[in-house]
């Protein structure tokens, strides 16, 4: 322990007035953080600010970031800000680095109140990308709605913020480091603790490892290629896939975490995760998956690259529980889903005949129902599953429940996919992004839009696309009443379902640092498995000419096209 106490000081500052945290935490230009005075500090000190006195007194929390650019002096900032709140210890991750999910589940193994994630998840980050900061609460997911609220309450009106500045720590020491402060705290600690170790003993309980060893290693040796994308990922794919579960060292791709992940974007989707798919299209692989930036995020890629549509994903874990020992063990409660993400998901649940629960978008929304036994598997359109042992989507669970899917069944993925079609139907899906766009443009579009589809006539509309008719059954404003605690989130997406289940969905995103960006989601359901191999465009196109129509988006915004299409 130091001999002189660690002066407490406190700063004078200005409030801002835009840091309300968006679907998970808030997303900046990295730019803000460094140039605009205390935009950290004053985020920070809001977080600390919005748990009580009391509880903050002793109390542990954990750090981690993505690796990404400004993460360090993030840290640094964070670890002299929680000394100087009252916070008793601090558990970060070696040299800074945690996935988003390893956060959530050392907050639960080790009863922290909460943790901070620095990351801007799947937006590229440098000196010109982005940064952000999640905030998960104690039962180690992202803080919900009535948190986030108040620390915007808070963030707007704060005239100053308490920090040790002289505290310093050593990310690259593992182990404790102690300090003795000059005030009326009692001492404080830091403790830096091995990035991987407590995430893979929780692997270890969840999966049969020594069976995804043997479908790795065994005589006919499943060949994988798992792309970090130069995230976070790396130190994970390399200790658990290829040290303890026997993948070749040359399996594993872009393990290095890069402070601007080489340039690119951390995303794993077919645009952005191209060299996969292409490395994928030789043939030479059985498997193939990509994380995001903070692990959470996955893509699953079949032989020559078959594309598991993430919707599909969730769907075809959902009817294959029976295939991982902690589902086993622990039964299935329900299963989740946010509003825009395929009904693939439902027609497991009548099957299975377990219940299901639609939330809006973000992990947020599961936490209550998954605390409360009601939902033992969710996930998102957005290229995210997980379950109970956590509260976070988590890439590397969905990659090992994958794979221990295809050991169960001996068969590949594509295999695996076109079965579940034939069995339960298939739900062609896409999304559309419009990224960057007029934040006044945006709001117009979408004001405009909900008047044209909740005014009557429009119920029972018909649109004739080519040969196929399409009628309109119901629209709304989607509102979710939470079945715990019951808190309403409003105006959660624009939707118009059809008589034949087609669906079309119009959000405006919470995760962008720059503008806005528009999505729309279509989605058409199909029986019939001699009709199960169509182009997703083939299918879709006619309920994005009905979107592209009705919304006036390209007049609107000035876009001929989407940015992205998943
Ligand atoms: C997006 C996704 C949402 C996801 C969120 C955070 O939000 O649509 O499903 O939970 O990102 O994921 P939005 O508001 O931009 O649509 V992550 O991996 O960026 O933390
Ligand atoms: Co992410």
């Amino acid at each position: 322990m130091d001999i002189t106490p660690i002066p407490v000081v406190t700063v004078q500052t200005s409030p801002y007035d835009d840091q309300r945290p968006g679907t998970s935490g808030l997303r900046r230009r990295t730019v803000i953080f460094e140039s605009k005075r205390n935009y950290l500090q004053n985020f920070i000190q809001s977080v600390l600010s919005s748990i009580d006195l009391r509880d903050r007194q002793g109390c542990t929390m954990v750090v981690g970031s993505d690796g990404r650019y400004f993460s360090r002096t993030a840290i640094e900032v964070i670890v002299q800000m929680a000394a100087a709140n009252g916070i008793g210890r601090l558990v970060i991750g070696h040299n800074g680095l945690l996935s988003t999910p390893a956060v959530s589940c050392i907050i639960r193994k080790i009863k922290a109140i909460g943790g901070i994630i620095l990351t801007a998840s799947h937006n590229p980050g440098g000196p010109g990308g982005d940064f952000g900061i999640k905030f998960n609460v104690a039962n180690g997911g992202p803080a919900p709605d009535v948190v986030t609220d108040k620390i915007h309450q808070i963030s707007r009106t704060l005239e100053e913020y308490a920090i040790c500045p002289d505290l310093r720590i050593d990310l690259s020491r593992l182990g404790r480091q102690d300090f003795d402060l000059e005030n009326k705290f009692k001492p404080f600690r830091v403790e830096i603790v091995d990035s991987v170790d407590v995430y893979l003993s929780m692997l270890r309980s969840i999966f049969d490892f020594s069976s995804i060893k043997g479908l790795l290693t065994g005589p006919e040796q499943l060949k994988i290629r798992i792309d970090a994308m130069n995230g976070v990922m790396g130190p994970y794919v390399r200790r658990i896939l290829c040290d303890e579960l026997g993948a070749p060292a040359n399996s594993a791709v872009n393990c290095v975490p890069l402070e601007d992940f080489g340039g690119q974007h951390p995303d794993p989707n077919l645009t952005y995760a191209s060299s996969l798919v292409e490395a994928m299209k030789g043939g030479e692989y059985g498997f193939g998956a990509a994380f995001d930036g903070d692990g959470d995020r996955y893509m699953i890629l079949g032989q020559n690259g078959f594309f598991v549509n993430p919707s599909d994903s969730l769907a075809v874990i959902a009817a294959n529980v029976s295939c991982i020992p902690y589902f086993k063990q622990m039964g299935v409660r329900g299963f989740a889903r946010s509003m825009p993400t395929s009904t693939a998901l439902d027609k497991v649940a009548k099957a299975m005949k377990v219940a299901i629960y639609e939330t809006p978008t973000g992990w947020k929304f599961f936490g209550n129902l998954m605390d409360s036994g009601r939902c033992s598997l969710c996930g998102e359109e957005s290229f995210g599953t997980g379950s109970d042992h956590i509260r976070e989507k988590d890439g590397l669970w969905a990659v090992l429940v994958w794979l221990s899917i295809m050991a169960a069944r001996k068969q590949g993925v594509e295999e695996i996919v076109r079965d579940h079609w034939a069995r339960l139907g298939r739900n062609y899906y896409c999304r559309f992004d419009y990224e960057g766009v007029d934040p006044r443009a945006a709001f117009f579009m979408m004001r405009d839009l909900e008047a044209v589809i909740t005014d009557k006539p429009f119920i029972g509309q018909q649109f004739a696309v080519g040969n196929h008719v399409y009628s309109v059954e119901k629209t709304e404003n989607y509102e979710y009443i939470d079945p715990v605690d019951g808190s309403v989130a409003k105006n959660q997406g624009l939707r118009i379902l059809f008589t034949d289940g087609s669906r079309i969905i119009f959000r405006l995103s919470g995760t962008g640092s720059t503008g806005a960006t528009i999505r729309i989601y279509a989605e058409s359901y199909e029986r019939d498995p001699e009709k199960h191999s169509k182009e997703n465009q083939a299918v879709l196109g006619p309920l994005i000419a009905i979107a592209l129509k009705i919304s006036e988006i390209h007049e609107r915004t000035g876009r001929k096209g989407p940015t992205v299409i998943t």
